[in-house]
């Protein structure tokens, strides 16, 4: 069967423009890529020509993403699973292939109707040498692991395990039974994976207003974090979850508020995927639960 092999890219809608170019450049350190499009611009972290893009005029909210599989023996074997699924996919022409600047493409919803893309062959601009927004200590660390990892609305948890399970060849779990404050339920966040990093997508099991509920991106030197929670302390720009450390990737992350209106978790130091299930009741330490209304109100705490 055919496997999708890395989270390759993500497309987001968003109202304000420049808040955007700041935030992403000033705040996270990630380089502003405007090709004159005049309704979008992109976001570079390593040397692949984009890794986000970012669609003006839009919803503020996530509008597409992108995942990667190993060539075109595996494009067209992902074809046939989705048709095995009954999964209603268009193949997509030379203008989007032009537009996502991938060799080829093609587009379906998932079971909770998040906008989906199967691509293979990204453009990637060795001549091009990234270059962060502002200062950084390290680098993005993207490679083989992807951009990172996304929550994403499911209506169906189990539906969507068996999706990403059973077409897209992605493994994962029940990772964590967290109670859910003021009430006898339990929540049980499912975490999937499809390479080494830990999970590349996650979904939380309780309504959420929209598609994402937080994209991760992962530095290599743990200075970043730092020096980034400092800049997102200054400009007073929110705090959903305080630092902390995660059970399961064992990550040192943060998370702050995006201007969307939905977060972006910035962390250092994951271990590698453990490739068993494993469920915790708490994060290891922090993570604290600051700034509300980004649907994050869970306590990880023992
Ligand atoms: C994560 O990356 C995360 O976002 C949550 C909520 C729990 C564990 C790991
Ligand atoms: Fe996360």
């Amino acid at each position: 069967m055919a496997k999708v092999t890395e989270f390759g890219y993500l497309g987001i809608g968003v109202k304000d423009g420049d808040a955007w170019r700041e935030f992403a450049s000033q705040v996270v350190g990630m380089e502003v890529l405007d090709e004159g499009d005049g309704d979008r611009f992109y976001l570079r972290m390593d040397d692949w020509h984009h890794r986000i893009v970012v669609n003006l005029h839009g919803d503020d909210d996530m509008d597409f993403i992108g995942w990667r599989v190993a060539g075109p023996d595996e494009f067209d074997e992902m074809k046939r699973q989705l048709d095995a699924a009954g999964v209603d996919w268009k193949q997509a022409d030379g203008e989007e292939r032009k537009e996502r600047m991938v060799l080829d493409l093609l587009k379906f919803t998932d079971p909770g109707g998040n906008p989906t893309e199967i691509f293979h062959g990204p453009r990637v601009e060795a001549f091009l040498p990234f270059h962060p927004g502002r200062r950084m200590y390290g680098r993005f660390l993207t490679g083989a692991g992807g951009v990172g990892h996304c929550i994403l609305r499911q209506h169906d948890v189990q539906k969507a395990y068996r999706f990403y399970t059973d077409v897209l060849g992605m493994r994962g779990s029940v990772e964590y039974n967290l109670p859910i404050p003021g009430t006898d339920m339990t929540a049980s966040p499912v975490f999937m994976h499809c390479n080494e990093r830990d999970h590349s997508v996650a979904f939380l099991g309780a309504p959420m207003e929209k598609r994402i509920n937080h994209l991760m991106i992962e530095v290599d030197n743990m200075d970043d974090v730092g020096y980034t929670y400092d800049i997102v302390r200054k400009r007073k720009i929110p705090v959903a979850i305080q630092p902390g450390k995660h059970s399961n990737d064992r990550m040192w992350s943060f998370y702050m508020g995006n201007p969307s209106g939905w977060l972006w978790e910035y962390g250092w130091g994951a271990r590698k995927a453990t490739h068993q299930s494993e469920y915790y009741v708490a994060d290891v330490w922090g993570h604290g639960v600051e700034a509300s209304g980004f649907g994050m109100d869970l306590e990880m705490k023992a």
